[in-house]
């Protein structure tokens, strides 16, 4: 081994912040933890998020310690496979979920956790943003990256490190007709199929979940968690990019995209069956080759308990390079799809941590992929 590239492996020294689409090969990622992981106390986004049938209406606390336990078991686990294939694994320092939040404008009786740090934590290029979130209980999540984005911020000095400017989160960010105790379903797909959500448009709200990286090209879902202003606001953000607003009908609960849109490589998109993107919008994707595919069914009937996620973390799968992707070990039938179209499957056992915040992709976020920005919609004019 070179001098040069055991300074590479060094854990001090050769950070670099650089990713700029779904599937390039991966070199350093941030991984969530289970650690203090709180249902939160009832507030309009959330609500809106939790199944009428879900045992979680009216509960709310720190998850039980054996399910912390079993969820951190889970995630160090996956941490230590990805170090066994050379890719470089830092974990947040979890803060005190038990903590209320307070502003000038709102109060939640408690946080949230910091497993899912895909959906604070955008990575675009050489920059990290956290996102404008519209949960109350998750406002101060980002604290528990800073250890991380501000060592990043030390040790390379292009790394750009952004905050999308802090909403206010008061009731005008809510509609009041998504307060309602029970909202039966069929009234649930009549509202967001006219894209009538739960967040208003207020102020800019996005989670980063709702972003997928295509190079040039970020595809946006506008759905509870992303509203068209964080889409205008993430449109003047990056003003070297195309940005594409998308929606995805047949969705009673439309928030994160990554378990709905999931980019495997250059050219290839696996679709929630019962998620289907409009033909309008499908038209820019055949346009320029990428051809979007049914994702394989679940392997579940129902999700884990306690987890606000629906079945379809089957597809929310993280790709390590174009030829090798992370399948949760029970998804089956997802995995079969993978391995059919030429790419090696890597097994990963976390089921038991989907209720802490989702499934692969989620529990991740980039902080370096190889490669550079490059356009893969040269056809982009309709
Ligand atoms: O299908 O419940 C989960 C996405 C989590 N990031 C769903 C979406």
């Amino acid at each position: 081994m070179t001098a040069q590239s055991m300074d590479h492996e060094s854990p001090m020294t050769g950070i670099r912040v650089e990713s700029w689409n779904e599937w390039d090969p991966l070199r350093h990622v941030i991984l969530g933890r289970a650690t203090g992981c709180h249902i939160p106390p009832g507030e309009p986004a959330v609500d809106a998020k939790v199944p009428e049938d879900s045992e979680m209406r009216g509960q709310h606390g720190m998850r039980s310690r054996e399910s912390i336990d079993r969820g951190n078991e889970l995630l160090d686990r996956f941490a230590g496979q990805l170090r066994a294939r050379g890719i470089q694994v830092d974990r947040p320092t979890p803060i005190d979920f038990s903590q209320p939040v307070t502003t000038p404008d709102f109060h939640t009786g408690s946080q949230f956790g910091c497993m899912p740090p895909r959906d604070v934590l955008l990575t675009v290029g050489k920059e990290i943003l956290e996102a404008a979130m519209s949960y109350r209980c998750r406002w101060f999540e980002y604290l528990c990256y800073r250890p991380l984005l501000t060592r990043y911020w030390r040790e390379d000095p292009e790394f750009r490190h952004e905050a999308a400017p802090k909403p206010r989160l008061t009731d005008a960010d809510y509609r009041e007709d998504y307060f309602a105790d029970a909202i039966d379903i069929a009234t649930r797909l009549e509202w967001t199929s006219r894209k009538y959500f739960v967040t208003t448009e207020h102020e800019p709200l996005f989670d980063a979940a709702d972003v997928l990286r295509f190079g040039r090209d970020l595809v946006v879902q506008h759905g509870f968690t992303t509203n068209l202003s964080g889409v205008e606001w993430l449109r003047r953000h990056f003003p070297d990019h195309r940005i594409h607003p998308v929606n995805f009908p047949g969705d009673p609960y439309p928030i994160h995209i990554d378990a709905t849109f999931t980019p495997l490589r250059p050219g290839v998109i696996l679709n929630n069956p019962k998620r289907r993107l409009p033909d309008d919008q499908r038209e820019f994707f055949a346009r320029n080759h990428w051809e979007i595919i049914d994702a394989a069914p679940p392997a579940h009937n129902a999700p884990p308990p306690l987890c606000y996620s629906s079945t379809w973390l089957s597809m929310n799968v993280l790709v390590l390079d174009p030829k090798t992707v992370c399948v949760e070990k029970s998804e089956v039938y997802q995995a079969e799809q993978i391995d059919r179209l030429g790419m090696e499957v890597v097994e990963v056992d976390l089921r038991d941590a989907y209720a802490f915040g989702g499934g692969l992709h989620c529990s991740t976020a980039d902080v370096l992929r190889e490669g550079g920005c490059e356009d893969y919609f040269p056809h982009a004019a309709g």
